[in-house]
């Protein structure tokens, strides 16, 4: 099957995210970026961009170019939920996802386009779902690899959608500066405009890499393959984390049920607390018990709501085990909670829960300032001074 790879890549970010919440800045010559003497543009408007402004110049500089430009601050937290939202939205697409950075990202679509009527439609199928959710507009290539889907998403900006379609690789990469290389930097460009390349087409009518030899060295041959449109990288998706738990093997076996709910309700609180850190709820909710005799037993149940509280985890996991009738020492108990939605926009339906959200979050701030142990409940006072030898599992299966 051909491979198709897309890049996704929002146009302005930052600034569009500003005109998006501030109307009367729209159209205008917004520019974000650290304000003070020192400070430098992290983006600009393309308004802004047409007298010369431009990423990681000095502010200073821009105020001479754009004296009576919109000068803001950025406000990161809403450029990442953005970001975890467009993310959202392409998860629907594949698992097969590389981010770059918060605004851009390359996806394997390799089969998915059949789907649509082809790679357009699908790039224009996600722009479009992309501005339903965000107000913001992405710009997006289609290509045979990672190399030409990033020129592509950048050669139409802004609101661009450009497919290169299979058998014009070279053709639309000919003529092209050759600074459009991927990772040819101004010496490079030097060097190779030296030589006498200005067009990567040049370089392609090369018989083969020997005469880069002199010039790029070791990279003689990926430039070559490149100014071909020839680029093998795969898309290094991130593995889905399937499900978080954790377990413990006691060096002295279990037999107080006193012990054994406390032990329960400090797994609740361990995985609660790292399904929060990563933003996951989970339905399933299994534990693990292992006996003196290596006899292992396992029970799960699945939740309506997903979940990352931890009495909802304590509970569950105690009536789990309060159905066992066990009575034999314990050499091992885990909790493990999969089955993930994502967080994000998941709203508890009881305000109980919402109480207890806003509550853990709160001790998750703490920990995270004064160090683990600052604040804990009553529950997990007893444990906290017993030496326990403890295993995180974090399954990284796909
Ligand atoms: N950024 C930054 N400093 C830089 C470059 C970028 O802080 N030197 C931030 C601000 C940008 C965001 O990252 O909004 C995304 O970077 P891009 O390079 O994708 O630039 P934009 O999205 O702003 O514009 P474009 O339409 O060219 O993608
Ligand atoms: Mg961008």
């Amino acid at each position: 099957m051909r491979r198709w790879i897309m890049h996704v890549d929002m146009d302005a970010f930052y600034a569009s995210v500003e005109q998006r919440d501030n109307p009367e800045y729209r159209g205008r010559l917004v520019i974000v970026g650290g304000l003070s003497s020192r400070g430098v543009v992290a983006t600009a408007s393309y308004e802004a961009r047409k007298l010369g402004v431009h990423s990681a110049m000095s502010i200073v500089k821009a105020k001479e170019l754009c004296p009576d430009g919109i000068y803001l601050r950025p406000r990161f937290a809403v450029y990442h939920a953005i970001s975890e939202q467009v993310h959202e939205i392409m998860h629907r697409y594949t698992p097969y996802i590389e981010p770059l950075s918060l605004d851009e990202a390359f996806l394997d679509v390799t089969g998915l386009h059949g789907r649509f009527t082809g790679p357009y439609a699908l790039g224009k199928a996600i722009k479009e779902e992309i501005w339903e959710a965000t107000g913001l507009v992405a710009s997006v290539g289609v290509a045979p690899n990672k190399y030409l889907a990033k020129l592509a998403s950048d050669i139409k900006k802004p609101n661009g959608l450009v497919v290169v379609p299979y058998g014009k690789e070279a053709e639309f990469v000919a003529p092209l500066p050759v600074k459009r290389l991927w990772g040819v930097g101004k010496q490079m460009t030097k060097r190779l405009q030296e030589a006498g390349f200005y067009k990567i087409g040049q370089l392609a009518a090369l018989p083969d890499e020997r005469a880069l030899k002199s010039i790029a060295g070791n990279q003689a041959k990926r430039l070559y393959d490149m100014a071909r449109g020839i680029d093998e990288r795969p898309v290094e998706y991130e593995r889905q984390v399937h499900s978080i738990g954790n377990e413990l093997t006691y060096e002295e076996d279990l037999i107080d049920p006193q012990l054994i709910d406390q032990e329960w309700y400090f797994f609740a609180h361990k995985v609660a607390k790292r399904l929060r850190q990563q933003n996951l709820k989970g339905r399933t909710i299994a534990i693990k018990v292992r006996f003196n005799d290596f006899e292992t037993l396992s029970r799960q149940k699945r939740t309506e709501v997903p979940t990352d509280n931890e009495e909802t985890l304590y509970r569950v996991g105690m009536m789990l085990y309060n159905k066992l009738n066990i009575n034999k020492p314990i050499r091992l108990l885990g909790l493990t909670v999969s089955d993930f939605a994502g967080a994000l926009g998941q709203t508890s339906l009881f305000e109980e829960e919402t109480f207890q959200e806003d509550l853990a979050r709160a001790m998750d701030g703490l920990e995270a300032k004064f160090g683990e142990g600052i604040v804990m409940k009553g529950a997990l006072w007893q444990r906290a001074t017993q030496q326990k030898r403890e295993e995180e599992n974090h399954n990284e299966t796909f």
